[in-house]
């Protein structure tokens, strides 16, 4: 590791990356006046009042009132990086799209993470769903993949949408809570929705509290169409593989990442990128298809449902790699629109109900947000081809179209801009034969709201099912009222009876032996009430270890954080043999000491401190190693803070390392009383913590710790 890069450096390189946007350029007003003071309002006398002349304060407060634009409505607390995709192979039997069949392309990508329920501002351990947004420019047109880290959503109708997202906002009397889900109207409308169950029990399990974007799944969530060159179509679902592998952190961090650093995942990500750790993601597809359509014991078209891996492989097909931050957050990630109507051709909709109405939904959201239909026009939407048709004017319209006519057919302009034959790559919907009814209702094969959850419950690791069970009693202990605890709690027993009986303990109620029937939202109010329906449970598959973080990658420790505790005389011996082998993996190394500047080690040698004890918390890091040296030793012993870094490092299942005279640290703490921990490592080799640093955490450790007071 660099031993002592100044600031001043750090400062030198910002002013050029900047210097490179301005240099000569002169400070005018919009209008390209030169300014020669931008400090000073226009006044009456040096104690005088402002005069309604000054253009120049009007110019610079109007535009600085109007910077705000409305937030998302939900996913409104975002971060996103620029990239590119690769495929791999084609697959033209399944697809005619040139992304998905011509493998010497790049296609460059902007892809935007966010979570659902918080404002712009909220911190970003919320427990919640994650947005994982994908805008491909390819040759054929943008197309938008807007999914999320869960296969599954919350309702199966877009007609639930507003409602769903009414439950979890804060409550509307008193804006409480920000980006929780842990209060009464959320679980007032769960218990009352059983569709919501399924993503429900998601968002209660490890997913929703990630370590870093760039290790979670990303799913497209409904099913989509593929179709070939000869009009054929193919089922699709699409995944997204993080090479990292999938992890999290557990809720006591998230917690308190909160409050040490609410821009956790949106740093984590930046970082990751200017430090050449560019994140990257396989493109997986399970395909199933036309004739079996009617296969498998869920509908394909309820988005409250996933195809197991185990019953249809997802195939890797391409991948993605993020390597470049945005420039300017508002520009880009902010003013990103992703409409899930956005595809080209080889690709197709399905009847997904839900899909239907966010066809809908995302571009009425846009003429809001973005102030009317020329959104396209902002650099980050504009697609990499040009576009021609007759679409004119509207607020913002920044290009001047030239020409006398704007609508079609005409003869003025020669027929111009022309249509495109299907051959030639010409838009053409997938013709699906429909004979039906004109019904409001939802099918019967969406009514199975059990299987699922119970089938996702099952398959995880004992230590992902108690941070369920901990994760329920969490939120519903955060409710007011009873009766909605009591009726999660029964419907949670309908999903699997030990975790409700669990759940129970911790709330200290009784499982209901039965509620009054759940709501079936797809009845309407004149439906007679015994069509409404018991919960059904079906056992298709005994468990989907895909399902599991437990059988996540566990191989690389790239960009994993580790935090070395140290003090004046630490042992420089140690300290390289160590850090050597890490920096080598691709680990970054940050020293935390008792105060900021500089520390000396015991060959005298000057190391930049990262953080001062002070300014940072154990719960920002993966791991810490302490390298000994008995006079830094000695110094750390009398900080209580450092004691407390090691214990919350400890019962968060973090591989600890110590060297030397480090063991006399660890036996202050917690630590010493589990020293056959296989993620303690005292006097080990190097290569031993690599190993248990790869392995995320030692969640064996997990019953073991729940005694430590931190
Ligand atoms: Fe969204 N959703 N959504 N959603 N969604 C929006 O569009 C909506 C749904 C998702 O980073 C909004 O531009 C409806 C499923 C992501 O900019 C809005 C329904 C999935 C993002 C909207 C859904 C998503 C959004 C708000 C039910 C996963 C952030 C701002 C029919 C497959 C995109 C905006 C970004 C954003 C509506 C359900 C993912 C209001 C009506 C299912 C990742 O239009």
């Amino acid at each position: 590791m660099e031993p002592n890069p100044s600031n001043e450096s750090k400062k030198i390189t910002d002013l050029e990356k900047n210097y490179k946007n301005l240099e000569n350029k002169t400070f005018t007003t919009n209008q390209g006046l030169k300014v020669n003071d931008t400090n000073n309002s226009l006044k009456s006398g040096e104690r005088g009042s402002t005069l309604l002349e000054d253009f120049l304060l009007r110019e610079k407060i109007t535009s600085f009132d109007h910077e705000r634009i409305p937030e998302r409505i939900v996913h409104a607390r975002g971060s996103a990086a620029h990239g590119y995709f690769e495929l791999y192979n084609s697959i033209e039997q399944y697809s005619k799209a040139g992304i998905f069949t011509d493998i010497n392309r790049i296609t460059p990508v902007f892809v935007r993470f966010s979570t659902v329920a918080g404002s712009k501002g909220s911190p970003d351990l919320a427990r919640d769903v994650r947005g994982f947004a994908v805008k491909f420019y390819t040759e054929e047109g943008t197309w938008d993949l807007v999914g999320n880290n869960m296969p599954i959503f919350f309702i199966q109708d877009a007609m639930k949408f507003p409602d769903l997202i009414h439950s979890v906002k804060p409550e509307p009397n008193r804006e409480i809570p920000q980006a929780a889900s842990a209060h009464d109207t959320f679980y007032d409308f769960v218990s009352h929705t059983t569709e919501t169950l399924h993503n429900h029990i998601w968002v209660m399990s490890d997913r929703a509290i990630p370590r870093s974007f760039r290790m979670m799944e990303g799913f497209g969530i409904h099913t989509f169409r593929l179709i070939n060159n000869k009009g054929d179509s193919h089922f699709v679902k699409f995944h997204w593989k993080p090479k990292l592998g999938v992890h999290s952190v557990t809720w006591d961090e998230a917690v308190k990442i909160n409050g040490a650093d609410s821009d956790f995942h949106r740093r984590d990500l930046w970082d990751a990128i200017e430090a050449g750790h560019y994140p990257e993601w396989e493109l997986g597809i399970q395909i199933v298809p036309q004739e079996d359509e009617f296969k498998f014991e869920f509908d394909l078209l309820d988005p409250t449902k996933l195809i197991p891996e185990e019953m249809v492989p997802v195939q890797i097909i391409g991948k993605m790699t993020l390597n470049k931050n945005p420039e300017n957050f508002f520009a880009e990630t902010e003013q990103v629109a992703f409409l899930p109507g956005h595809i080209v051709p080889g690709i197709d909709f399905t009847n997904d109900p839900l899909l239907q109405g966010r066809l809908f939904s995302y571009r009425d959201t846009q003429l809001s947000r973005l102030g009317g239909p020329n959104f396209h026009q902002i650099p980050i939407n504009r697609p990499i081809v040009p576009s021609h048709n007759n679409q004119r004017d509207g607020m913002m319209q920044t290009e001047i179209v030239k020409g006398q006519t704007a609508y079609f057919p005409n003869s003025l302009t020669g027929g111009c801009p022309h249509l495109a034959k299907i051959a030639e790559g010409g838009f053409h919907s997938y013709e699906e034969r429909i004979d039906a009814k004109k019904i409001r209702n939802r099918s019967e094969s969406f009514n199975d709201h059990f299987s699922q959850p119970a089938l996702f419950y099952r398959s995880l690791a004992h230590w992902e099912k108690q941070h369920i069970a901990d994760a329920y009693t969490f939120e519903l202990g955060k409710c007011n009222h009873d009766y909605i605890k009591e009726r999660m709690l029964w419907l949670i027993s309908q999903i699997d009876n030990t975790l409700a009986t669990q759940v129970a303990k911790g709330l200290g109620l009784e499982i209901p032996k039965t509620i009054e029937q759940p709501i079936n939202h797809a009845i309407g109010a004149d439906a007679e009430i015994d069509k409404q329906q018991p919960p059904k449970k079906k056992i298709y598959l005994e468990v989907a270890p895909t399902l599991s973080q437990a059988n996540t990658k566990f191989e690389s420790i790239e960009s994993r954080k580790v935090a070395v505790l140290v003090s004046d005389g630490f042992s420089m011996k140690n300290f390289k043999n160590m850090v050597d082998v890490l920096e080598k993996e691709g680990a970054v190394i940050k020293l935390i000491a008792p105060h900021g500047g500089q520390v000396i080690c015991d060959e005298n040698i000057k190391h930049k401190v990262d953080a001062a004890i002070m300014t940072t918390e154990s719960v920002l890091f993966d791991a810490l190693y302490i390298p000994g040296g008995i006079k830094s030793i000695e110094k750390l012993k009398t900080e209580g803070k450092f004691i407390k870094f090691i214990n919350e490092a400890f019962m968060h299942c973090k591989a600890i390392a110590a060297d030397g005279d480090g063991e006399d640290l660890i036996n202050k703490t917690f630590v010493s009383d589990f020293k056959d921990d296989i993620a303690v490592l005292i006097n080990q080799k190097a290569e031993s913590f690599v190993n248990a640093l790869a392995k995320h955490r030692n969640w064996e450790r997990m019953d073991n710790v729940k005694h430590i007071p931190v």
